[in-house]
């Protein structure tokens, strides 16, 4: 069968006005050094939406500068931890301020539908942002015995000039992980955005200046991966990397980072996240779980669960439901209320998807529903399932990143703890079941960085989201990504008196 409501009516022009194109350095917006620019598209209508200033090395020098300045010389690092944080606040109830226009930025930038971006994603970048705004004046040492007559204290202190490289599928939370963590510890930034999505982060620091954080302190350069992306991975003035993408690129990083002056890296990778689905769950709920845990976002989700694995006794009515579910999906203009799927980010992934699905199909998987355009026109795919998935197919072991969900079958617990750990990410895994022993047992044996039980895709600010294995290094959100931003330092004192 195909898929769901096509959309008649062109396209709704959404009245958002483009007013901020350029590379954002020290507080000034600048055209880039060659002059050049490139286009940014309207995932929807495959139009141009506008040209923004291409950065490459010789504006991420000028960034570090300013960056490096503002770090050194500036205000930022030497104000009181309360101003930082009273600053960063602002910076959140202005971006709450203006909730409708940016989350019309974000979806007519990156597809995702308005509903999601204004009630959710918007509103999270605000809550992440006030949850980072109370760290400031709480991030501090230890004094620690020692051996000698000495008086030992450890202090925490900014890492200096952060670079961060952003991808396209979750724009401006990708945004607020990163930078909310940097400021509150006092470190300037150098950020690179993904350049299918240049336009929500562009408007949002220009806010925050607005809103009080002084020029220098965060500096956006947009422009491609291996040009500016490249150049600020192996800048030697760069104290810290922090990345988010594909997980070859962020060996690229890595790479880059020990090739020029070793600095500090942290990665938030791909995945081929588990939702395991248990013989005592209630299948109805488990369907829609599993539905929103694959399909959110179109599927351009990290943690997506694209491996559905479902126990025998349930399998075939699972599959049913999971079709019929799919098959209500509605597929739209991602600015119409009621749509809950628009187009993939652009042609590449778009291509890259239907590559995917031809797979699956070609190595013997079942198609239950979907596998092709969705309509005629913009980055539309149909929410496709497969059954009768196996764990060697390339669609059980690959990204697909799409709206593409494989749902293969398990007999018993053990079998589904290999299964799933098989693989070499490590990033997520849902788990459905109304057993606490069977949840407790797999929470403890999966080797992910996040479990999510009879839940999915629960982001609060506190809750630290990372990788095992090849999805990542090190944690963003709560407070191990602060330890990302923080050097260590030890000051050992003589004591004359030990005895007092
Ligand atoms: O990712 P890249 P792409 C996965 C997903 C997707 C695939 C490719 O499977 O299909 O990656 O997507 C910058 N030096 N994810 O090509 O290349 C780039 O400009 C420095 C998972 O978009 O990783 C962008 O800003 N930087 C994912 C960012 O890296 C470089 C989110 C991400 O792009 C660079 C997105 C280089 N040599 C895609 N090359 C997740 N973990 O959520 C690229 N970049």
């Amino acid at each position: 069968g195909t898929a769901a409501t096509a959309v008649e009516e062109p396209p709704i022009r959404p009245d958002v006005k483009i007013d901020y194109n350029q590379i954002l350095i020290n507080g000034q917006f600048l055209d880039s050094a060659s002059g050049k620019t490139f286009p940014t598209y309207d995932p929807r209508t495959e139009e141009v939406i506008a040209h923004v200033a291409e950065g490459d090395a010789e504006d991420i020098d000028r960034a570090v500068a300013a960056a490096r300045q503002a770090f050194d010389n500036g205000p930022w690092r030497k104000m009181t931890a309360y101003e930082r944080s009273r600053i960063i606040n602002q910076c959140a109830d202005i971006v709450e301020k203006h909730n409708d226009e940016i989350a019309m930025l974000e979806t007519l930038d990156n597809g995702k539908t308005y509903e999601q971006a204004s009630k959710i994603e918007i509103p999270t970048v605000v809550r992440i942002l006030r949850y980072y705004a109370g760290w400031p004046d709480k991030i501090h040492g230890l004094v620690v015995p020692a051996d000698g007559p000495h008086h030992v204290q450890i202090m925490h202190e900014a890492i200096g000039v952060a670079g961060q490289i952003i991808p396209w599928n979750f724009p401006l939370l990708m945004l607020a992980w990163k930078v909310g963590p940097a400021l509150a510890c006092g470190n300037t930034i150098v950020m690179k955005t993904a350049e299918q999505t240049p336009l929500s982060a562009l408007y949002v620091a220009k806010l925050f200046h607005d809103a009080g954080l002084p020029p220098g302190v965060l500096n956006i350069v947009s422009g491609f991966g291996p040009t500016a992306g490249a150049a600020l991975a192996s800048h030697t003035d760069v104290d810290k990397v922090a990345f988010t993408g594909s997980t070859a690129t962020g060996k690229i990083i890595l790479e880059l980072a020990a090739k020029s002056n070793l600095k500090q890296v942290t990665l938030e990778l791909g995945g081929k996240s588990p939702f395991i689905v248990c013989e005592d769950a209630d299948v109805d709920e488990a369907v829609e779980l599993a539905h929103f845990a694959l399909f959110f976002n179109q599927g351009q989700c990290c943690c997506a669960g694209s491996r559905t694995f479902v126990h025998e006794s349930i399998y075939d009515e699972f599959v049913e439901k999971s079709k019929a579910r799919a098959l209500r999906r509605v597929v739209g203009d991602p600015f119409k209320t009621g749509v809950e799927q628009g187009p993939q980010i652009d042609d590449l992934q778009f291509k890259k998807i239907l590559g995917c699905i031809k797979s699956g199909v070609e190595s013997g998987a079942t198609l239950e529903t979907g596998g092709g355009r969705f309509g005629n026109k913009g980055f539309y795919v149909q929410p496709t399932i497969f059954s009768n998935v196996k764990d060697e197919m390339f669609i059980a072991k690959e990204e697909i990143f799409g709206p593409v969900q494989s749902i293969l079958k398990f007999k018993d617990i053990n079998e589904v703890i290999q299964r799933s750990n098989a693989s070499r990410y490590g990033l997520a895994a849902g788990v459905f079941t109304q057993n606490i022993d069977t949840a407790n047992t797999l929470s403890r044996s999966l080797r992910v960085g996040t479990v999510w039980v009879n839940c999915f895709d629960i982001f609060d600010a506190a809750i630290p989201f990372g990788g095992f294995k090849m999805s990542g290094q090190g944690r963003e959100k709560g407070i191990d990504s602060l330890k990302n931003y923080l050097q260590v330092k030890s000051v050992v004192t003589s004591l004359k008196n030990p005895a007092w």
